[in-house]
């Protein structure tokens, strides 16, 4: 089987004003780069002539400034879905230049297989090499690309002579029924695999392979700052109390972690622990610190939908494939953050807050209530389902002129019925035996700073009811962040 060779510009030539794309994979591997920068440029060039061009864009999850970011600047996007992270789209988004739908994960293909976001003019996909008989053998980031490349009218391949060939066998590809045919997903251990290790595509549907060579641009992670350190040791402590006194089995529980330098301090964190057992992950992505941790043996299996590692530990990982082929399988999203499977195995999941309340509701999302940060991405597949849902953040952002524990979060993201554990700098307010005062009192003395107590004591002393929220005070921290740029001004009695 022999596709055609074009070049990106060729392409993004097919691509018109109105077409909605859908991109293989998850944060920035697996995702295109080199035809989404032709088609901003050729968006430039169409605005410039005064015509319209935008494309609704349906991805995994994130991608990288080589796709999201140029187009964002390009305002090429029409819709765009489900989950974002760079500040170039962010700010689009805020503007109202881009429609967002901000999604669950887990839910995005099957949406896309129902018809709500119209047909797939495109899908872009990122591969690793091409078999004889024209299957794909994938990049190091899946998302939704087994759903785009079945419903795509046509198909862009582009073939990144970067990643090496031996990722044959990493994928796990699988797409369930819809319901009502829907059966069991017989994962029963993150490494059980029940899919193909190719993508299987309509070779009629393939317009041509695009050559490229681009890497993901992955930024290694800064050492942990001392905030990000007392985190990681509060949750190790929680889930080491846990694992002593029998409530986590001897064998552990298969972990779930969040993005960023916080849940990096925690698996480093994890990594140190001599008393933990060598754990296994059932996770969306896995990091620099996951990589350490599969070599050293502390993780012994990593199931995941995208291997985001820095262009260091990626060169790494390709130049020792064999050793990772046992430990690592790269899953669609609706199976790394499928809910059956979650509950099933019994998962932790620890993700980040932005701002969480004192009865338990965490925000992940926006910003004062109003701006969106990136979007809910895996947190709630995971939060919702979990065994245990730990939520962390640092007690104060930007210098103590925020609390991240407030009377009430500005945007509700995860509710206090999901939520199980929050843990900051301060310390661990472990909410699952506790009704809502309960739930406060613990919040405010184990996690809140303490510049904020008073404050938060006094707003709890003033509600009644099952949950006493004030409702006409329930915004003071953000109205005194609003108008004097300082949540420690918060005036209870006059908001
Ligand atoms: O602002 O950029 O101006 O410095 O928010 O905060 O502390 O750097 O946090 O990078 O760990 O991200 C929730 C956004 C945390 C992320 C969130 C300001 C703060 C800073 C970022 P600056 P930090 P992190 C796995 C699961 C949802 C998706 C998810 C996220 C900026 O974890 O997107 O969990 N989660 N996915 O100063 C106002 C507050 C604030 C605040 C922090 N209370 N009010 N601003 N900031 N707290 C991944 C996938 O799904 C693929």
């Amino acid at each position: 089987m022999s596709y055609n060779r074009i070049t990106a510009r060729e392409a993004a030539e097919m691509i018109h004003n109105g077409d909605t794309l859908g991109f293989s994979g998850f944060t920035a591997p697996g995702a295109p780069k080199l035809v989404t920068e032709e088609l901003a440029k050729r968006a430039e060039a169409e605005h410039e002539a005064g015509r319209p061009f935008k494309v609704n864009v349906l991805t995994g999850a994130s991608t990288s400034d080589h796709a999201d970011g140029v187009l964002a600047r390009a305002n090429a996007i029409n819709l765009r879905a489900p989950y974002q992270n760079l500040p170039d789209l962010r700010k689009r988004i805020n503007a109202h230049d881009v429609h967002y739908c901000d999604r669950h994960l887990s839910e995005m293909a099957q949406e896309v297989r129902y018809g709500c976001y119209g047909p797939v003019d495109f899908a872009i996909i990122e591969a690793a090499d091409i078999q004889p008989d024209g299957t794909i053998i994938l990049g190091c980031g899946v998302g939704n690309v087994v759903t785009y490349a079945a419903l795509a009218k046509k198909i862009i391949i582009e073939l990144n002579h970067k990643l090496p060939h031996t990722l044959l066998g990493m994928h796990d590809l699988y797409q369930p029924l819809d319901p009502p045919y829907r059966r069991e997903i017989a994962i029963y251990s993150p490494s059980d695999r029940i899919g193909s290790p190719v993508l299987k595509v309509d070779p009629a549907k393939v317009v041509g392979i695009v050559d490229t060579d681009s890497y993901d641009c992955v930024k290694p992670f800064t050492e942990p700052d001392e905030i990000s350190k007392k985190i990681g040791a509060n949750v190790v402590s929680f889930l080491l109390s846990e694992y002593r006194r029998g409530a986590i089995p001897k064998e552990f529980l298969p972990l779930q972690s969040g993005v960023g330098n916080v849940a990096n301090a925690v698996l480093y964190d994890l990594g140190e622990s001599t008393e933990l057992p060598p754990f296994q992950m059932y996770t969306e992505v896995i990091q620099d610190a996951v990589f350490e941790l599969l070599k050293r043996g502390k993780c012994k299996f990593a199931s995941s939908c995208s291997m985001t590692f820095s262009d260091k530990v990626e060169e790494e990982l390709f130049a020792n494939m064999k050793d990772f082929h046992d430990k690592i399988v790269l899953r669609p999203a609706e199976i790394s953050n499928n809910p059956e499977v979650i509950r099933r195995l019994g998962v932790i999941a620890m993700n980040t807050a932005l701002e969480a309340d004192i009865f338990g509701a965490v925000n992940s999302t926006h910003v004062l209530g109003t701006r969106m940060m990136n979007g809910i991405g895996g947190s709630g597949d995971f939060t919702r389902n979990a065994y245990l849902s730990i939520f962390s953040c640092p007690s104060v952002t930007k210098g103590g002129l925020i609390s991240n524990i407030v009377p009430m979060v500005a945007h509700a993201d995860h509710s206090e019925h999901s939520v199980d554990i929050i843990v900051t700098d301060q310390g661990i307010a472990d909410l699952r035996h506790l009704d809502p005062v309960q739930r406060a009192e613990c919040i405010i003395e184990n996690c809140a700073h303490p510049d904020y107590r008073p404050l938060l004591r006094d707003y709890l002393r003033m509600g009644a009811g099952q949950t006493p929220h004030t409702l006409r005070a329930a915004f003071a921290f953000h109205n005194a962040f609003s108008e004097t740029g300082d949540m420690r001004n918060a005036d209870l009695g006059k908001a």
